[in-house]
């Protein structure tokens, strides 16, 4: 049963940054975001929106990696803002919505909101939603794009610079992650997520057991004390209704898979953060995954399509 949320007090943070992608565009994302309505289409569900505007950083040098990581100076700066901004609105008691922005911006996101859990003493539970579980570290990435790193740098593996945002090492605990729709995962990287036994539920298991029952084990155990966070990576969706990322991998979830993810998280009420990345205008079709993503998010804020009846008639 769909949990009402009107009144809640949303705060949109953009992060217009690619300095951890593998291709220039996420930094456009923000915006492409808000011309697909996202504002309006909150307000609409009677949520308070608060648009912050965009944060700004260092631009992108668009250099080779050094020592595994890729402008590591300018990710570490670009999280210690995203961090902060993420930080302050939770504790005002708004729900941060991270408009990134490429996925390294994921450490700065949920460092906060684990620093928030630790100030209030809830448990975090983090779905990441995503084609790649991003969990490389500079001794096995191929590329040395931090974008495919933040997982792991959450979970304490990854540069001072970085692990340490948020003041406490680790951030997180692998325990506390559930992965879904993972497609892509670099052959060192594996060996790394069985190591630490992170809960991946991939496409073939969604395939066999359906998306209903991923979203169950993935959402067990709530209770009232649980801050739930999504990271929503527009890549998590089939390349057929979501071209517009830089890094398409065939075979995600459908629409209406996508739609059930989205509307089993809001069933729950314990949506308290988001994050939205690495949206790529620059690879979009008239920004048609935007206007998905944004309903996507309206159906994760209460927005039923069922004939159901909701707590709001
Ligand atoms: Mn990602």
């Amino acid at each position: 049963m769909s949990i009402d949320m009107s009144g809640r007090e949303v705060a949109l943070i953009g992060v217009p940054t690619d300095v951890g992608a593998s291709d220039r565009g996420a930094s456009m994302g923000p915006e492409a975001l808000r011309v697909a309505g996202l504002r309006e289409r909150l307000q609409a569900h009677g949520l308070v929106v608060h648009d912050r505007g965009n944060l700004s950083g260092p631009a992108n040098p668009w250099l080779p990696p050094v020592e595994g990581y890729r402008h590591l100076a300018e990710v570490a700066e670009w999280n210690r803002k995203a961090h902060e901004a993420v930080h302050a609105e939770l504790t005002a008691g708004r729900l941060p919505i991270m408009l990134g922005g490429d996925h390294c911006l994921g450490i700065g996101s949920i460092s906060a909101v684990a620093r928030h859990c630790r100030e209030t003493g809830r448990k975090l539970r983090v779905l990441w939603l995503d084609a790649h579980a991003d969990f490389n570290t500079s001794a096995i990435t191929p590329t040395g794009n931090i974008h495919g790193m933040p997982v792991a740098c959450l979970c304490g593996f990854g540069p001072a610079e970085l692990t340490g945002i948020g003041g406490q090492v680790p951030a997180i605990s692998p325990k506390w992650i559930r992965q879904i729709g993972i497609r892509s995962v670099d052959a060192g990287e594996k060996r790394f997520v069985h190591e630490h036994d992170l809960e991946v539920f991939d496409m073939r298991f969604i395939d066999e057991m359906g998306m209903r029952h991923a979203m169950e084990l993935a959402l067990a155990t709530l209770d009232e004390r649980t801050h739930l966070h999504v990271s929503f990576d527009v890549d998590f969706l089939d390349p057929d209704i979501a071209p517009g990322v830089g890094t398409t991998v065939p075979g995600g979830p459908t629409y209406r898979e996508a739609q059930l993810c989205m509307e089993m998280i809001a069933d729950t009420g314990r949506l308290g953060s988001l994050d939205i990345v690495e949206l790529n205008p620059a690879c979009d079709v008239r920004n048609r995954t935007a206007a998905l993503a944004v309903d996507l998010v309206e159906s994760l804020f209460g927005k039923s399509t069922l004939m159901r009846k909701s707590s709001r008639g």
